[in-house]
């Protein structure tokens, strides 16, 4: 069986020509796994249950994935600059990583374009594909990978180009013989983004706690929000990206955006209250293959709301 080394140029060759900023290799197994059962006992996955049924995988990912040897690790980059757009227009309100097409499809095909390229010279080889909603740590496979470091916002951050990035991961049977840095830990005594957290939800040890953060509230959280929290959104009805905003590894010249990524000029024309007149279809037609979707209509009205009250 070979091993990665022996198709890498190839590897990083396909992950590059799809969109592909950065790409690195990791071992299966997660050196941190500690650090996600102190996070789930403290309940900071609030009502994201699927996440605490990940715990024995997290410990032991082999006993999910026997075959595998290594993780092809990419970040793909998304817009860092948000659009000029009139006052009160929904792009103000909706996270960057939002702002263009759903990440999970655009990388799902990056990795598959990869898988391809490890079928075809290395015949025989597993492989299995994670953008987002696997049972493992895709920010602890990029670190371990040698791609950034683990800030105090818990962001996975790269020194030359920030921390606007999505992760996908590809688990290989391919052993791991690529030599990687760990990147230097650059959050020094900063404490920017612990300060300007609206709800702080950010906790000691770079890790954040889901129940207070506004990102959770407005994607994941079903039911009416906390009445305190919804008093502290800042103007976001999905997502949040505070605590990337102030953070100075995400000044100077940022990395263009993968074209699907590209923010959508419907949402620079649309009023952030026109959503609370939107029908079902009207929802669907505006973010079509968006990520938004995942808020749901009822979802987002209620975050507009909101958003509009505090205002
Ligand atoms: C649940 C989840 C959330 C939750 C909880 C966030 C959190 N910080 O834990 C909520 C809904 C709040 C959320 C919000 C966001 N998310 Co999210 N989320 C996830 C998800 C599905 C799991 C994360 C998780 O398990 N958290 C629990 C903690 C304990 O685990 P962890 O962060 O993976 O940390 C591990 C290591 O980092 C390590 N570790 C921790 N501290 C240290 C310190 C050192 C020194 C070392 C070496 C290791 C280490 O411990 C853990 C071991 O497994 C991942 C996808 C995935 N499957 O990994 C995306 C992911 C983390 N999210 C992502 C994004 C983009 C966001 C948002 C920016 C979206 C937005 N704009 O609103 C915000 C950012 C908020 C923030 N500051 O984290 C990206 C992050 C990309 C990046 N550059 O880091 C991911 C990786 C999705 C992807 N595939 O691109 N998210
Ligand atoms: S995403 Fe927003 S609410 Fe969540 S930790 Fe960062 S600044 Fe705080
Ligand atoms: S704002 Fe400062 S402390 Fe926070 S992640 Fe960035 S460098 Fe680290």
């Amino acid at each position: 069986m070979s091993s990665l080394s022996t198709i890498w140029p190839e590897i990083d060759r396909t992950a590059r020509a799809s969109g592909a900023l950065h790409v690195g290799a990791s071992d299966l197994s997660d050196a941190h796994a500690a650090r996600f059962d102190e996070w789930i006992e403290g309940g900071h996955h609030a009502t994201m249950g699927y996440l605490a049924k990940n715990r024995a995988i997290r410990s032991d990912p082999h006993t999910r994935f026997p075959w595998a040897r290594s993780v092809v690790v990419i970040l793909v980059p998304y817009a860092a600059e948000r659009p000029e757009a009139p006052e009160g227009a929904l792009s103000h309100a909706i996270a960057r990583c939002a702002l263009g097409d759903d990440y999970h499809e655009v990388l799902d095909r990056m990795l598959r374009a990869v898988e391809s390229t490890i079928g075809r010279l290395a015949p025989g080889a597993k492989t299995w594909r994670y953008v987002d909603t696997g049972p493992l740590s895709d920010r602890l496979f990029a670190a371990q990978a040698g791609l950034g470091w683990i800030a105090k916002n818990s962001m996975l951050i790269n020194e030359q180009d920030g921390s606007y990035f999505f992760i996908g991961t590809l688990l290989t049977s391919l052993e791991n013989d690529i030599t990687t840095v760990a990147a230097a830990d650059r959050c020094g005594t900063c404490t920017r983004c612990i300060d300007a957290c609206p709800t702080r939800a950010i906790l000691p040890n770079r890790s954040v706690a889901s129940e207070l953060c506004i990102s959770y509230a407005t994607i994941e959280h079903r039911g009416p929000l906390d009445a305190e929290l919804a008093g502290h959104l800042e103007g976001n009805a999905f997502g949040c990206d505070i605590c990337q905003e102030v953070c100075p590894w995400n000044e100077g010249r940022p990395p263009a955006p993968h074209p699907a990524f590209v923010p959508r000029g419907e949402y620079r024309a649309t009023p952030l209250t026109d959503l609370l007149r939107f029908s079902q279809a009207d929802f669907s037609a505006l973010f079509r293959r968006s990520a938004v979707k995942r808020a749901k209509l009822t979802g987002m009205q209620r975050n507009v709301e909101a958003v509009v009250k505090k205002n």
